[in-house]
């Protein structure tokens, strides 16, 4: 078996793989064929992201925004399985020498680096600046983004909170002790609530949006749900879907070399030897020439 060589994504391999139909090569009474039917559905198993980056960089935001937001699994490093297919590293400026030190030993295909909190820098065009400059400092696409805003959910009290705020004009101070401490007893829990849940920045952006529109007709004014669409909308999130998609092709390779793998260990086994072997062949070989 060539090992050196890549397996050729359209063989006819990956397509049985990809069907599920991986154990349909043996009988039904194969003593193989649980094994083939556990390498299928480890083959065709959900993306998983491992999220590295300093500590207090927001690894643990970036885990619930990309649940939340991409639908994709993932963990933070530390985390007991070994299982990732793609690594996300969040950055929160240019890199410094333990961010370099991580992105070594990470696959740089299979790599997106971040740079998180882009809520706390002044707008829009300074997050994207930022990111610029970490970008030339490591050499590779840098993306800026808030893993909390992509994980707002503003609730109907903070939106309320929020409406007083906007009337009455007043702003998050620097120091949070006052704004926590503004309205006094009723309003304590609901202002923590806010300020974990947006931090000051995302506050100020979640009061922009109810300013847009001084009469109040926009949406955001009376419904939750708006506004936390219009606060992940601005948490980057969504422009990460391509740089995602740009990483599967050496995800499915690197399952694919899994899957010879197993496969082999299945035919040094013995049982059904020649059909794991002819399967093992087909790696190398389009659909198409095979019947
Ligand atoms: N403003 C802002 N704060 C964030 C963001 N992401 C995380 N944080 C805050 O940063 C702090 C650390 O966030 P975590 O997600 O726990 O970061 P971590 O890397 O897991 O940090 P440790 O668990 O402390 O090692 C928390 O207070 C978060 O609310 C973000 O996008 N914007
Ligand atoms: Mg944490």
């Amino acid at each position: 078996m060539p090992h050196d060589e890549t397996i050729a994504p359209d063989s006819a391999l990956a397509r049985l793989a990809e069907s599920g139909r991986l154990a349909e090569v043996v009988d039904v009474a194969s003593p193989v064929r649980a094994e083939l039917d556990a390498a299928a559905r480890r083959y065709t198993r959900p993306l998983h992201v491992r999220v590295s980056g300093r500590p207090g960089s927001g690894r643990d935001t970036c885990v619930r925004a990309l649940g939340a937001r991409l639908a994709v699994s993932a963990a933070r490093d530390g985390a007991s399985d070994d299982d990732a297919d793609l690594w996300v590293h969040v950055l929160t400026g240019p890199a410094r020498q333990a961010d370099r030190d991580v992105l070594d030993t990470l696959p740089t295909d299979r790599t997106l680096v971040l740079l998180g909190k882009s809520d706390t820098h002044r707008d829009r065009q300074v997050a994207d600046a930022v990111a610029a400059e970490c970008a030339e400092g490591i050499g590779r696409p840098v993306h800026p983004v808030s893993a909390l805003l992509a994980c707002a959910d503003v609730t109907e009290a903070e939106l309320d909170l929020l409406r007083r705020m906007s009337a009455t004009g007043e702003t998050v101070p620097v120091m949070s002790g006052g704004f926590l401490a503004a309205g006094g007893d009723d309003e304590r829990s609901t202002r923590t609530s806010l300020l974990r849940g947006l931090d000051r920045a995302g506050i100020g952006i979640a009061l922009d949006l109810l300013a847009r529109e001084p009469g109040g007709t926009d949406p955001a004014d009376n419904d939750p749900a708006e506004i936390n669409r219009e606060l992940w909308a601005r948490s980057g999130f969504d422009d990460l879907i391509p740089a995602i998609r740009g990483c599967m092709e050496p995800v499915r390779q690197w399952r694919l070399i899994e899957l010879r793998a197993r496969l082999e260990g299945v035919a040094a086994r013995g049982p059904d030897r020649d059909a794991v072997e002819h399967l093992l062949q087909q790696a190398y070989r389009p659909a198409t020439e095979v019947a």
